[in-house]
Parts: C-alpha cells; sequence; structure tokens
C-alpha cells in the first residue's frame, strides 16, 4: 500500500488526539439555578396540598461527561436566592455554595460510572438531580 499525504496527515491527528486525551483536564462550568414554580397540586406524606409556589433547583448542565483518569475543574456558580449543596458522594465532594457566589472543586475521576450530583441541604423533590458519568 502506498502511503498517502493523506493518509500521513491522518495518522499525525490520530497522534495528536491520543496526546491530549493522556493530558487530559476537563473544565466545566455549573449554574445552580432556581425556578420559581406553580404546583397545582402535590401529595406530601398522605396529604394532599394544593396551589403550593415552590422552587425547583437545577444544575446546568445536568450531566457531565468525563474518561476515567480525567483531572476535573467544576466552577459552580449559585444563582439561587440562597445556599445551596453539591455532592458527589463517591468522590468525597461535600460543598456549601452561598447565593451569588462561585466556588471550584477538583479532582481527578479515577472511578467509572455514573455519579449523582445532588443538594445535601435540601429535600430532594425540590431539586432535579446532576449526574457525573465516567465512562471507561
Ligand atoms: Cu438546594
Amino acid at each position: 500500500m502506498k502511503i498517502t499525504k493523506t493518509m500521513f496527515a491522518s495518522f499525525a491527528f490520530g497522534l495528536l488526539l491520543v496526546g491530549s486525551a493522556q493530558a487530559a483536564e476537563q473544565k466545566f462550568k455549573v449554574i445552580v439555578n432556581a425556578y420559581d414554580t406553580n404546583i397545582p397540586e402535590l401529595n406530601v406524606e398522605g396529604v394532599t396540598v394544593k396551589n403550593i409556589r415552590a422552587f425547583n433547583v437545577l444544575n446546568e448542565p445536568e450531566t457531565l461527561t468525563v474518561k476515567k483518569g480525567t483531572s476535573v475543574k467544576i466552577t459552580i456558580e449559585n444563582k439561587s436566592p440562597i445556599s445551596e449543596g453539591f455532592s458527589i458522594d463517591e468522590y468525597g465532594i461535600k460543598e456549601v455554595i452561598k447565593a451569588g457566589e462561585t466556588k471550584t472543586v477538583a479532582f481527578v475521576a479515577n472511578k467509572a460510572g455514573a455519579f449523582t450530583i445532588w443538594c445535601q441541604l435540601h429535600p430532594k423533590n425540590i431539586h432535579l438531580p446532576g449526574s457525573l458519568n465516567v465512562i471507561e
């Protein structure tokens, strides 16, 4: 087989990709936001409550995906009007971010799997949990 310029170029590009994958560091910016919501009806422990005004708290983006071994840096900005938590149990992360503040967590994603990102300060039903996916 004759090696063409195109083949050589794609081979070199392939090497570049491998090189950048090894020196992997990935940064994310997560915004914690609260949305004022009206819930028409909610059943809490057998009691039905109507017309509740509630906050829904959501991390944006909800899902972070990295390759195993990546150095991960997550900057969390809290736009909710109250303090919010940011926990990833399997990585020993448990932060509290005050309203309007920003915090950065850094860790090496050395365990593969799908891990829940959740707020340890508030009931789980007002939060939409996020997810950290570490792929092999
Ligand atoms: Cu919260």
